[in-house]
């Protein structure tokens, strides 16, 4: 399997230069890993939002669903429960999950489905023109808030720890190789992994555009028993508001823990048996 067999001949609509397509080929790369490894790429679903970074549906030669702004996860978790065997990948916005998705992406944590949610963070609503989102920062003056934005960003990477999930990392749109490597991991990771990619828009709040020398890779903390308080303080290095300080990118957590397929008996049932529900009957 290749590369390119991941690839659609659908027309791309992203504006020339955008991050989007640095994404696209970070996932394509780590893709070819997973299926050259055994996984066939039939075993791949994935799920997308509404926005720019959802546009990644019709540039990827994988099954699922482009389904609705702000309703990644529990779409992803629908697919899961229906077949508990298929890799299951969701691609949504920054915008998508922690405004109108927020309530899932906490319970998606809690839950800890063996899925991997990739979050395109461009700190800006941009397909409706570039409204501030919860995590962009203060002052951010755009269409809707002509005064600027009033509020402080939250911080996505310190909330997935806070709310179980057993895989967090960042990384930087730019450095496509090492955003390919933790989406790899991400994806073998047995568990809820939660992937934000930093991307620039070229469009809309360009400000925050300017972060390239402040990105600097953190100490590998897979196949360790990484202390939650110290990814926790970690996690606090970069609060979103800053464009000046440095930002760590890399896995901050990485922990083995029941996931909701083990948890669930039929789930289990199916997983070990290596089926889908419509082949229960016959064995
Ligand atoms: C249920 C629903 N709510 C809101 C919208 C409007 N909407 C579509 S795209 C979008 C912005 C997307 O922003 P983000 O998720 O950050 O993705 P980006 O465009 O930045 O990649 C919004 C608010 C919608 N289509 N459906
Ligand atoms: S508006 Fe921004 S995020 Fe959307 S395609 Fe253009 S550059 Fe990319
Ligand atoms: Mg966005």
């Amino acid at each position: 399997m290749t590369k390119t067999n991941l690839s659609t001949k659908q027309e791309n609509t992203w504006c020339p230069g955008c991050t989007n397509f640095l994404i696209l080929e970070a996932v394509k790369k780590a893709l070819s890993k997973t299926i050259e490894k055994g996984t066939k790429q039939e075993e791949i679903a994935m799920v997308t939002g509404i926005g720019c970074h959802a546009k990644i549906f019709d540039y990827l030669n994988i099954s699922g669903i482009y389904g609705l702004h702000g309703r990644v996860l529990p779409t992803a978790l629908g697919i899961k429960l229906g077949n508990p065997n298929l890799t299951v990948l969701g691609f949504a916005g920054d915008g998508d999950t922690y405004a109108e998705g927020m309530a899932h992406f906490i319970h998606a944590g809690r839950y800890n489905s063996d899925m991997t949610l990739i979050v395109h963070n461009n700190q800006a609503f941009s397909l409706t023109t570039g409204q501030a989102t919860p995590v962009s920062q203060e002052h951010y003056v755009n269409k809707a808030e002509p005064l600027g934005e009033f509020n402080h960003p939250l911080n996505p990477i310190k909330l997935a720890l806070c709310s179980g999930a057993s895989f967090v990392a960042r990384c930087n749109a730019k450095d496509i190789e090492h955003t390919s490597q933790i989406i790899e991991k991400a994806i073998e990771h047995n568990g809820f992994s939660f992937v934000e990619i930093i991307q620039n828009c070229l469009i809309f709040n360009k400000e925050m555009n300017e972060l390239d020398n402040l990105f600097y890779k953190i100490e590998n903390k897979e196949n360790k028993k990484t202390e939650l308080k110290e990814a926790i303080k970690l996690s606090d290095k970069w609060d979103y508001n800053s464009n000046t300080e440095k930002i760590p990118i890399g896995i901050f957590y990485s922990q083995e823990k029941p996931t909701l397929e083990e948890k669930w008996p039929q789930l289990s049932k199916l997983k070990n048996k290596k089926i889908s529900w419509k082949d229960l009957k016959n064995n």
